[in-house]
């Protein structure tokens, strides 16, 4: 018993030396949730209860950001093609991975095939054209695509993420 007290106070020096690794490690948590601020007012946040904005680039032949994640409700993206030449954006929820969704014969997104729901939402975006498109998701898990031509088969996707 003696012996566990002594050891119990032993720590303080310890502790002491040991100082400025939690200082650091505060800091770098800081950091992150100043990123994290910094990413929540990025994607606009802005106020009004329980929607967002989230941009969107639609690029040849890219969705960005690669993965998004984001909470339920109203989301309302900000579609931009950056790209030469018409692009779509169109919401499927699914658990599969993008590339593990069933793909028809000329090598599109199989938008009637297992696996998966279309929700659609499909929004024809013009080059250099910004669209906008509200939808309502609840929590799971999504695949972003852009089904214009072979688009899918160059990898034209993006996961997103619905969290509660
Ligand atoms: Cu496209």
């Amino acid at each position: 018993m003696g012996t566990a007290v002594v050891v119990r106070w032993a720590p303080p020096t310890w502790l002491a030396s040991d100082v400025p690794a939690p200082i650091r490690d505060l800091k770098r948590r800081a950091g992150v949730l100043v990123a994290l601020a910094l990413l929540g007012a990025a994607c606009g946040g802005g106020g009004s209860s329980g929607s967002k904005t989230l941009a969107v680039g639609l690029s040849d032949y890219e969705i960005t950001p690669r993965a998004i994640d984001a909470k339920a409700g109203s989301i309302t993206f900000e579609l931009s093609n950056v790209g030469t030449v018409h692009h779509e954006f169109a919401v499927v929820r699914t658990d599969l991975a993008p590339e593990q969704l069933p793909v028809t014969a000329d090598g599109k997104l199989d938008e009637k095939g297992g696996g998966l729901t279309y929700l659609g939402g499909n929004e024809n975006v013009p080059p250099g054209q910004q669209v906008t498109l509200t939808m309502a998701l609840t929590p799971g898990a999504y695949v972003f695509v852009c089904n214009i031509d072979d688009h899918f088969k160059r990898k034209m996707y993006t996961r997103f993420y619905i969290t509660p």
